[in-house]
């Protein structure tokens, strides 16, 4: 509904007011009640979040949402990956959408911000464009991205990755958790709990896509700034290390004869940790996973398997570092077998300047501050930013704990974030 220019005010002026009214309408009591809301979802004693992707507790978060986007007469859509949306029509239905959005899905010991953030904000914002009676001429999207974290399926990122064209479909269906149950398993599970909500195609075209998060990091909170602008996203390899002994009696078998898959584990993590050690602490070598069989205290394990996450700001000592992971393994597994599966390998991103730029101004235009910052976290933005103009804005979490019960945020930061996020929105898809 347009309403007259008030006398005096500059016409561009003026549209800044009424772009800023949006703004106006993102309501940090609201945002903040959600997260709490949303955190009952998989909650864990010590005040985490444990909600694995396609879940019970992740299939009750998406029916939450989907609850709310109903109340804004969002049009719901999942697509074959189980990625979820809610989409606020343009007045060119047409028109490629602009997108924004996370993941709900957390880590065993997650937080109760870490993706679920970005994909509240992104309704808060929707909310706030229907508040404030602004029609887009593009579709605005809000999504809620499957298997982010890749802790219940490895690898991590598998919904954006599958609906960007990444990687394929097929290629994720059999993957299966420390259960044996597999993704396909998982969404039928989702597709049984959410048979009326109308599948759409992947890899659809998309004309931008901005996504919030936490920056789980300490640079924003110690600088004292409100706004991450994210310049891009550091490389990261993810493998799978086996190594492959023979059980034997703890008592009675002679340390010459073993094969010890735990001892020879134990040598190779070593010389993987010794490659990895840089005097700058910018290489992040990390193994999260270490599983012994048959974990029994008087068996010589048979089999170790664990898994490496690796991580540099420069793809090329990425790329080296990377390379050299198969032999170590083999240099030092003594006499048991070392097998070695790479699961991702995502060279460093930088995304583009029109972009940044524009979150930048945003902010400043809303007497926000922000400063540019790189992202040490992984994030589903990796696999938009191939297919269409790609940014994220950070905001501050408390001592840049993340990936931990403890993770927390403050509800002006993240009513700041959202301000930032809708206005960036709006100019996206106007
Ligand atoms: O591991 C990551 O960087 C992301 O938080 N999943
Ligand atoms: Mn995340
Ligand atoms: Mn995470």
């Amino acid at each position: 509904m347009a309403q007259a220019r008030p006398a005096g005010a500059s016409w561009a002026n003026y549209e800044n007011i009424m772009k800023l009214q949006a703004a106006h309408f993102i309501d940090a009591q609201r945002l903040w009640e959600r997260h709490m809301h949303m955190a009952k979802y998989g909650a864990t004693p010590a005040g985490g979040v444990d909600r694995q992707a396609l879940s019970a507790e992740d299939i009750q978060a998406q029916k939450v949402l989907l609850g709310w986007g109903s109340e804004l007469e969002l049009v719901p859509a999942r697509d074959a990956a189980g990625n979820l949306f809610l989409r606020l029509p343009g007045l060119e239905p047409g028109a490629a959408p602009v997108m924004t959005g996370s993941h709900m899905d957390s880590q065993p010991t997650g937080g109760k911000f870490d993706g679920i953030y970005g994909v509240l904000a992104g309704l808060e914002a929707l909310q706030a464009i229907r508040a404030a009676g602004i029609v887009p001429r593009r579709s605005i999207e809000l999504v809620a991205w499957m298997n982010e974290e890749g802790s219940r399926f490895a690898p991590g990122m598998m919904g954006s990755s599958v609906f960007s064209g990444s990687s394929t479909l097929d290629s994720i269906l059999s993957i299966k958790d420390s259960r044996g149950i597999s993704v396909q398993e998982g969404l039928e599970k989702v597709q049984a709990a959410f048979p009326l909500v109308p599948l759409w195609p992947l890899q659809r075209p998309v004309h931008a896509y901005v996504e919030a998060h936490i920056e789980q990091g300490p640079i924003l909170e110690s600088e004292s700034y409100s706004i991450g602008v994210v310049s891009g996203i550091q490389g990261k390899r993810t493998f799978s290390v086996s190594l492959q002994g023979e059980e034997a009696h703890a008592g009675t078998s002679r340390r010459c004869d073993r094969k010890d898959a735990l001892m020879a584990a134990l040598q190779v993590v070593q010389a993987l940790s010794a490659l990895c050690n840089d005097d700058q602490d910018i290489v992040k070598f990390t193994v999260g996973r270490f599983q012994v069989k048959p974990n029994a205290p008087s068996v010589v394990p048979s089999l170790v398997e664990f898994s490496i996450d690796l991580r540099h700001p420069d793809s090329s000592v990425l790329q080296s570092l990377g390379d050299q992971v198969e032999l170590l393994c083999a240099q030092n597994a003594g006499p048991c077998k070392a097998t070695v599966r790479e699961l991702s390998n995502a060279i460093s991103l930088q995304f583009p300047q029109s972009m940044r730029t524009l979150i930048s101004e945003v902010a400043q235009t809303q007497s926000i501050s922000c400063m540019d910052i790189l992202s040490s976290a992984g994030h589903d933005a990796r696999y938009m930013h191939p297919i269409c103009a790609s940014g994220m804005i950070f905001i501050p979490c408390a001592g840049g704990i993340s990936h931990n019960e403890a993770e927390s945020a403050n509800a002006s930061d993240m009513a700041n974030g959202a301000k930032v996020l809708v206005e960036t929105l709006l100019q996206l898809a106007a």
